[in-house]
């Protein structure tokens, strides 16, 4: 593919709703062969199987093999963080395989009590030092993509960016709403570049092999992994109640936790902030990015089998409202931001909407307006949504929504 950087690819995409192609969505309730599904044990037996298999074999890629936690490590644990009123933990899960090693380190923080907790878990962008003021936070060693503005450099983090993303984690409404918070740095478990020579994917290969094949897992499927990874050890950790795990990401990480809610039925829940394209967003719609944008950018998110969707869009019998209908029964939050059209708002509501003649197999309440709800006015069901005024981000605004609707659906 040719170049395009994101500041042009944003240029040139389309905006103009009257540009949409039309396009026909594949129904959720009708198999690829064209039976109907009538009821959750058909969609379980028949639908969901096809679907989750195609979007593995076409989309986010198939993890080739299973691989447990050969130890897990307890660097360190304060029974008093956060001015004493959450107890800390980093914990460090280390993975072997033909004679290959990857380790990545899980900071959580927990409200101070004797019950195990409900627990929101996510990736951060540059570290978990980035995600709060706290000094014992340990700074990953792991590549990290430079960003001049938090000093990183050469691709190493540093003192510097401590704290540079409290803005987008509001530790402690988290911990005030009696919910833990788990945070990762998706670096440590697979660097976001265009390279298979590093991360967890070369744990996985046979003798010479140099890269996943055609519909082996993508960036985006291994960080998903490493979500599911994250989650054996919630299981062994007495302190967190393992089935109250609601999975959280933003944009590329919001791909992600749909693909993990998707394809790992133990999270209890699913929060997608501003995941756009790939993610949340009708993919058919072909408004902001589109599967040819984000393959050229980011040709390592994705398994190779996707770009025969490339400018085919029209091709794809699934879209991503399918994508979100593979977590149903589980509450699932989509969000939107007004300024973010690269991440395509409607498109991102409609696949709420689509996913939930789904939901209702199961006597769940989705979305059931068939207008996008007014600006900072969410709806919360099962599905829920919201837009909010403002750009591309996490606000204090998106996670005092996420808290309320995990009260009432979650904890
Ligand atoms: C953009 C990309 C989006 C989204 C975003 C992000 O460059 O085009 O798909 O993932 O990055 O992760 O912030």
């Amino acid at each position: 593919f040719a170049f395009l950087s994101n500041a042009s690819a944003q240029f040139d995409a389309n905006y103009d709703e009257s540009k949409v192609p039309e396009f026909k969505l594949p129904d959720p309730l009708k198999t690829f062969n064209g039976k109907k599904i009538r009821n959750s044990k058909k969609w379980e037996s028949r639908r969901r199987p096809e679907l989750l298999n195609f979007f593995t074999q076409n989309m986010y890629g198939e993890v080739p093999g299973k691989l447990e936690i050969s130890s897990v490590d307890i660097q360190e644990e304060r029974k008093s963080a956060l001015n004493g009123k959450a107890v800390r933990k980093q914990v460090d899960l280390v993975f072997k395989n033909h004679g290959k090693t990857l380790d990545f380190t899980i900071l959580i923080y927990l409200p101070k009590t004797e019950e195990s907790v409900p627990l929101f878990v996510g990736y951060n962008f540059f570290g978990n030092h980035t995600i709060t003021e706290d000094v014992d936070v340990v700074i990953s060693e792991a590549w990290a993509r430079n960003n001049p503005s938090f000093g990183i450099i050469n691709n190493q983090l540093t003192e510097q960016s401590r704290g540079v993303r409290t803005n987008r984690w509001c530790v402690d409404k988290i911990i005030d709403a009696g919910f833990g918070l788990a945070v990762i740095y998706y670096g440590e478990v697979d660097p976001d570049k265009d390279d298979f020579s590093d991360g967890i994917h070369p744990l996985f290969y046979i003798d010479d092999q140099q890269q996943p094949a055609a519909n082996e897992w993508g960036s985006i499927a291994a960080w998903s992994w490493g979500l599911s990874r994250a989650m054996d050890y919630f299981e062994r950790d007495e302190d967190i109640d393992e089935s109250k795990v609601v999975v959280f990401g933003h944009s590329r990480l919001g791909k992600t936790a749909l693909w993990a809610g998707a394809s790992d039925e133990r999270f209890a829940g699913v929060i997608s902030n501003n995941s756009g394209c790939g993610g949340a967003a009708l993919s058919k719609r072909r408004f902001g990015e589109t599967v040819w944008r984000i393959n050229n950018s980011f040709p390592h998110w994705f398994c190779k089998n996707f770009r025969n969707y490339i400018k085919n869009e029209e091709a794809l019998p699934v879209d991503q409202h399918e994508l979100i209908a593979l977590i149903a029964p589980r509450p699932v939050y989509i969000a939107s931001a007004e300024e973010d059209k690269w991440s395509d708002p409607k498109g991102e509501f409609l696949s709420a909407l689509y996913a939930t003649p789904v939901y209702n197999l199961y006597g769940k309440k989705g979305i059931q307006q068939t207008e996008m709800p007014e600006l900072n006015q969410p709806v919360q069901n099962t599905v829920a949504y919201h837009i909010r005024t403002g750009e591309h981000d996490v606000t204090a605004f998106d996670w005092e929504q996420y808290i309320k609707w995990a009260q009432k659906f979650i904890q």
